[in-house]
């Protein structure tokens, strides 16, 4: 049976009046309590992904990206957390909603951090091309790189390596040399995923001068850096790109579930954004942020398709069903879920 929230809160007080009733529970609440939020977090994406999905292909960004945020944040605040959102819609000041700072959850609960990219490939829902998903991380309040949104130098690969295989700061064609070796394969059977934007062109032509492939994608680097930590499924080695902050703090916590590595740079490159990022205590603009200096405790990593995507399929609406397809790890565990769900019950996605 899957309880509420208020069915699993009531059950904790029961339980704590009544000590007998907490043999009849073989976890303990503590962790009862984030099984449940795991799932929890996929109702999150999930009511996401399908307001937005409502608006693929309009060509109009602004208002599916409105669509996930207003979804996202009206079920995070049903929530029985003291949430914080660390990664975010934007910053303060500009006030919108989801912003970095903002309260969510009904201040009752573990108190957490809360990463959101409501529509992580905006221009992918819009033109309705492959990719785009709703996604959000939790973990242990604190615990978080808390990062402006400005944007970040990344490498990525899956698990199995030696630690610091590949380095942020290797040439890209050294990385590739130094992961093939590593993989016991010669450089020709890697393959790079990098974000197709004129920055790129160094990375792109260092990598295809070892032999390497590299895949382009649009937009999408969250799903990007998973897309790593299984390269026999996906056919991507290595992720290397400068992408945003906050994708990639949401990428961190997710390979902090999966394994793999990551390393990441803030690009502080004026003095308004290193006084952003110093406010938000980054005290070294140089840093190179591992997985670890991320998020550095347990967390839980949620995504739901908007469009089809290799990683997951886009939100289908059928006659009176809609489904939806959902990853969910949690990094305590390590395990990693794949939720296909048909929701009948469609007033909850106030649509309308
Ligand atoms: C990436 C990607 C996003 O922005 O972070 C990218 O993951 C940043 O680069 O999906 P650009 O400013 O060059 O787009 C997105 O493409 C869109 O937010």
């Amino acid at each position: 049976m899957l309880w509420s929230f208020y069915e699993l809160k009531r059950m904790l007080r029961l339980q704590r009046k009544d000590p007998e009733l907490a043999t009849t529970i073989s976890v303990p609440p503590q962790l009862l309590l984030e099984r449940v939020l795991t799932l929890e977090i996929v109702r999150v994406t999930e009511r996401a992904a399908v307001s937005a999905a409502r608006l693929r292909g309009h060509g109009n960004e602004k208002a599916a990206d409105q669509a996930a945020v207003d979804a996202m944040r009206r079920e995070l605040n049903k929530l029985p957390i003291e949430g914080t959102v660390v990664i975010g819609e934007g910053e303060r000041d500009e006030a919108p909603m989801l912003f970095i700072g903002e309260k969510v959850g009904i201040n009752a609960g573990p108190r957490v951090d809360i990463a959101v990219d409501p529509l992580e490939g905006t221009t992918l829902c819009a033109k309705n091309m492959p990719g785009s998903i709703a996604t959000m991380a939790m973990a242990d309040g604190g615990t978080l790189l808390h990062a402006p949104d400005v944007y970040m130098q990344k490498i990525a690969v899956g698990p199995g390596y030696a630690r610091g295989v590949v380095e942020l700061d290797a040439s890209p064609a050294d990385n590739v040399r130094r992961l093939a070796k590593a993989k016991g394969v010669d450089t020709s059977a890697i393959t790079v995923l990098v974000l197709d934007r004129p920055r790129h062109s160094d990375i792109i032509n260092g990598v295809r001068s070892t032999g390497a492939a590299v895949r382009l994608i649009t937009d999408g680097d969250v799903a990007g850096v998973i897309h790593c930590a299984d390269p026999d499924n996906t056919g991507v080695d290595m992720y290397i790109g400068t992408g945003g902050a906050p994708e990639g703090v949401l990428a961190a916590v997710a390979l902090r579930c999966i394994g793999g590595q990551m390393q990441c740079r803030l690009i502080l490159d004026s003095d308004e954004k290193r006084d952003r990022a110093r406010k938000m205590g980054v005290t070294d603009p140089r840093m190179i942020y591992g997985i670890e200096d991320m998020a550095k405790g347990d967390c839980l990593f949620a995504a739901t398709g908007v469009t089809d995507g290799s990683l997951l399929s886009g939100v289908k609406f059928r006659k009176d069903v809609i489904q939806t397809e959902t990853v969910v790890m949690r990094s305590v565990t390590g395990t990693v879920r794949y939720i296909k769900a048909e929701h009948r019950q469609l007033e909850k996605f106030h649509l309308d």
